[in-house]
């Protein structure tokens, strides 16, 4: 079997520039927090489209791409989004969510109200595309969906708060009602829900930490 090839030889940067890139690079991303509190401040359609072509770079499994973003900016549609998240997490606040899982989250201090929804100027929703639905009726099957999306899903976030964008990644479970009022096919299931906006006036986030280096890495030389 063949394939074909182009040629991929980008320019190699001096040592200390690629020191002075990475630590620069380090510093910014160190800057971000997840947000809940948005300003309703607008955002341009073209800064929120630039960001998604950034995430469709990312790399997939077998190169399928397994990627869906739907960028919502529309009000009642952001407002039914709310509405149903907010019955899910109430559910899960109240009932379904264990002991544990409460403790785990009360650093953050989260619970069923989803401002962020309607707040933030937009709202993408992130898709998971299982198998690509062939124009014969048939399906391709994809590959590492999970992993390659949440790799595009970090580049989005990363590139929006290099815009000074603030994101918060959503999980409502179940999330299902997502293909729906999204509109979505069948082959495809919700994977995140990402409130795009600039933080609010007098916002804050909760005081933690990260872990150091020696604590996430190890060395082996
Ligand atoms: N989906 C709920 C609970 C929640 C779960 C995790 I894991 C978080 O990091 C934060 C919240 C909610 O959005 O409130």
């Amino acid at each position: 079997m063949t394939y074909k090839t182009v040629p991929y030889e980008p320019e190699r940067p001096p040592i200390d520039e690629s020191r002075r890139i990475i630590e620069e690079d380090n510093r910014i991303a160190d800057a971000r927090r997840s947000v809940r509190m948005f300003s309703s401040d607008p955002i341009p359609r073209d800064i929120i489209e630039t960001a998604i072509r950034i995430a469709g770079t990312a790399p997939s499994g077998a190169h399928r791409q397994p990627w869906h973003f739907v960028a919502i900016a529309d009000a009642a549609m952001k407002a039914r989004m709310r509405e149903v998240a907010e019955a899910e997490e109430r559910e899960f606040y109240e009932k379904r969510a264990p002991k544990e899982w409460l403790e785990a989250l009360a650093p953050l201090g989260t619970d069923f109200r989803k401002t962020h929804i309607t707040d933030a100027p937009w709202v993408i929703v992130v898709f998971r595309q299982d198998y690509e639905a062939l124009p014969d009726g048939g399906k391709a099957k994809n590959y590492y969906m999970t992993e390659s999306v949440g790799i595009a899903v970090g580049f989005l976030i990363q590139a929006l708060h290099r815009a000074g964008l603030a994101t918060l990644p959503h999980t409502p479970a179940p999330m299902t009602f997502l293909r729906e009022i999204c509109q979505r096919p069948i082959n495809e299931k919700p994977y995140v829900l990402l409130p795009v906006g600039y933080p609010a006036q007098g916002c804050v986030v909760p005081a933690i930490g990260r872990k150091g280096l020696d604590e996430i890495a190890t060395f082996v030389l």
